[in-house]
């Protein structure tokens, strides 16, 4: 591993950006955050994605949704203001509007051009709903601005997004939760159970290549966001099920020697990635049910109800505050 920076490239327009970026790159075992995967084409890659016969998550969710949507209404309750944590083209939360008939629906999502296009569709679809979207990484730090209902929140987290944060941040983020919920809020949380290693395998590295498509577009993302030079045919996607750890991991291995370069707070900055050598781009662990029950509980929520699949893949979890 060779690592250098020097004071001579022009400062990249966020500078937290940048430095969350760096840290990572010049790691000894360098990382990516996740969040970098969803710039306007990773938003669309991860659509396809669910669309993939090998990922079940989604469909396997929805049909939770359709099945299960006139109790999971009786039980979160008609009329609340419906925060979406991670909206995307909001269509897991458009199709529970027929039955939650929530008085606000505010969309957020770190992705702001992609959730602008599809909250804008859904605008003349539901008129009788407010609707707010909400660009922000609600991932490490979570206040709700004042537009934002206090009343009866009801934050709404499909899709098993939890789990691409460890344990420990899970917990942070949920106790974050529960105190922007008041006293008469909750939340409903789609979480993915563990399962079969071939099963998570495939979910992950595809047979069309759409999941390596997604991963490798995060170099084409830092190559924006920092004026890095990745050669993006020089690096593999890797999507692994480490039951020991309970999570699926996606790395990118370099398939030969290379030095990129990037920008950081005005310094250049390179490292050279030997053959092998691999970035950490995500973590997507799977639950037991009860650790996930366990994990609400401990953040400060009261899990009230659980609805899962015939295979018991996957469950939407409903706990109020
Ligand atoms: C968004 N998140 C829950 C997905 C997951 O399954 O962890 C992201 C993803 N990564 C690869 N495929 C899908």
């Amino acid at each position: 591993m060779h690592i250098s920076c020097t004071q001579d490239r022009p400062r990249a327009a966020n500078a937290h950006v940048a430095d969350e970026l760096h840290a990572g790159l010049q790691a000894p075992g360098a990382w990516i955050s996740p969040k970098f995967l969803y710039d306007a084409l990773g938003s669309k890659l991860f659509e396809a994605i669910c669309e993939l016969p090998e990922y079940y998550p989604t469909r396997t969710e929805a049909a939770i949704f359709a099945r299960h949507g006139a109790e999971i209404a009786r039980v979160a309750g008609l009329g609340a203001t419906l925060v979406d944590l991670g909206a995307g083209n909001c269509a897991k939360a458009a199709a529970l509007f027929p039955v939650l008939a929530p008085s606000q629906y505010v969309a957020v999502d770190i992705s702001t051009g992609f959730l602008r296009e599809a909250l804008e569709r859904l605008r003349q679809r539901f008129p009788q709903i407010a609707m707010e979207a909400l660009g922000m990484d609600f991932s490490s730090r979570f206040e709700l601005p004042p537009q934002v209902r206090a009343a009866r929140r009801l934050f709404f987290y499909p899709g098993s997004s939890i789990g691409n944060f460890t344990p420990d941040e899970a917990l942070a983020f949920l106790g974050r939760l529960r105190l922007q919920c008041g006293d008469d809020g909750g939340v409903l949380i789609g979480v993915d159970l563990a399962k079969d290693k071939a099963t998570l395998d495939a979910a992950y590295d595809d047979a069309l290549g759409v999941t390596a498509a997604f991963n490798l577009n995060v170099l084409r993302h830092v190559n924006h966001l920092v004026g890095a030079d990745f050669d993006i045919r020089a690096w593999r996607h890797h999507g692994v099920y480490q039951p020991e750890r309970g999570r699926v991991e996606m790395h990118l291995e370099a398939v030969r020697r290379q030095e990129v370069h990037w920008n950081c707070g005005g310094k250049a900055c390179s490292r050279v990635f030997e053959p092998g050598e691999r970035i950490h781009t995500e973590n997507s662990y799977k639950y037991q049910q009860a650790d996930a029950i366990a994990l609400l509980e401990r953040s400060g929520f009261e899990a009230t109800r659980v609805w899962t699949d015939p295979q018991r893949w996957f469950a939407v979890i409903h706990a109020q505050a």
